[in-house]
Formats: C-alpha cells, structure tokens, sequence
C-alpha cells in the first residue's frame, strides 16, 4: 500500500513537471522581451540576435513579419520579407546575390551560373513557406515557424 502512494505521489509529481516544462516554452517571453527582440532584429544587431533563445528571435521575427498583425504570416506577407531581405543582403544592389551574400546559395542558385536573382531566392523561399505551412491552409502561424526551425535544426 506505502509503495502504491508512493508511485501514485511520483507520478503526479512527474505529470506535474513535465506539464510546467512545457508551458514555460509557451509563455517564458514576456511582451517587454519580444518587443526588445524587435527592436534588435530590425536595428540588425547582429552578435545580440544571434545570442537570442531560438523561440524569442522566432517570435520577433514572426512580429515583424506579420505586418497586419492578425497572428498568420500570408504569402503576400512572406514575399514582402523575402524583397527586404534580397535588398538588404545586395550590397552593391547589381540584383544578383554572390555565395558569401547568400547562405543558401547552393540550394537557391537553379541555374548553376555564379549569382543568385531575385527570383532564384523567391522560388527557394516559397518551397520554404509551403514547408513551413504544416496544415496548408496558406498561413504560417508562430506554432509552425518554430516547429520548422525545430525540425530543420534537428537535421
Ligand atoms: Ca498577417
Ligand atoms: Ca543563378
Ligand atoms: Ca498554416
């Protein structure tokens, strides 16, 4: 009878961990610390962001990305990032992204010449976004932008 209590006392005590774990990886970004993220992100303070816990540099991102705020990142909202971020990257702006520019060079670059385009970066991140997009429906939410980096970080 004392060792039924004590595994029933266990095992409640393990429900109990194990549910709290996963609610912090809910709730452990205050607004204050997203809205700091943001602010970084965008300022492109490059050792800060880097140093970021992987959800909060998520959710800063998802914040910037979602530009009508309605908590789902659309195609149109997508493509919006992906021209800024062409732009930023293209230094010398002559539209094409050399390998040191690009991180995903090899995978973007279809052609095989020594430069990626606008467009090889479009196709390569719209394969990203349908990845992204776990049930389909045209929107990438927060729960599946970081259910991808999990997954790809995985790898
Ligand atoms: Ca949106
Ligand atoms: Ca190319
Ligand atoms: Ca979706």
């Amino acid at each position: 009878m004392k060792l039924f209590i004590k595994i029933v006392v266990m095992s409640t005590a393990l429900i109990f961990v194990s549910c709290s774990s996963k609610e912090q990886v809910k709730t452990d970004t205050t607004k204050t610390e997203v809205k700091t993220a943001v602010v970084k992100v965008k300022t492109d303070a490059k050792v800060e962001v880097k140093a970021m816990p992987m959800h909060l540099k998520a959710k800063a991102d998802f914040e910037i990305t979602d530009t009508d705020k309605d908590g789902k990142i659309s195609k149109d909202e997508f493509a919006v990032k992906v021209k800024n971020k062409f732009t930023k990257v293209d230094k010398n702006k002559d539209g094409k992204l050399s390998k040191d520019e690009c991180p995903s060079f090899d995978k973007a670059n279809k052609d095989g010449n020594d430069f990626v385009s606008e467009d090889e970066l479009k196709a390569v991140c719209a394969t990203k976004f349908a990845k992204m997009d776990a049930d389909n429906d045209g929107f990438i939410t927060l729960e599946e932008k970081i259910n991808f980096i999990k997954a790809s970080s995985k790898k």
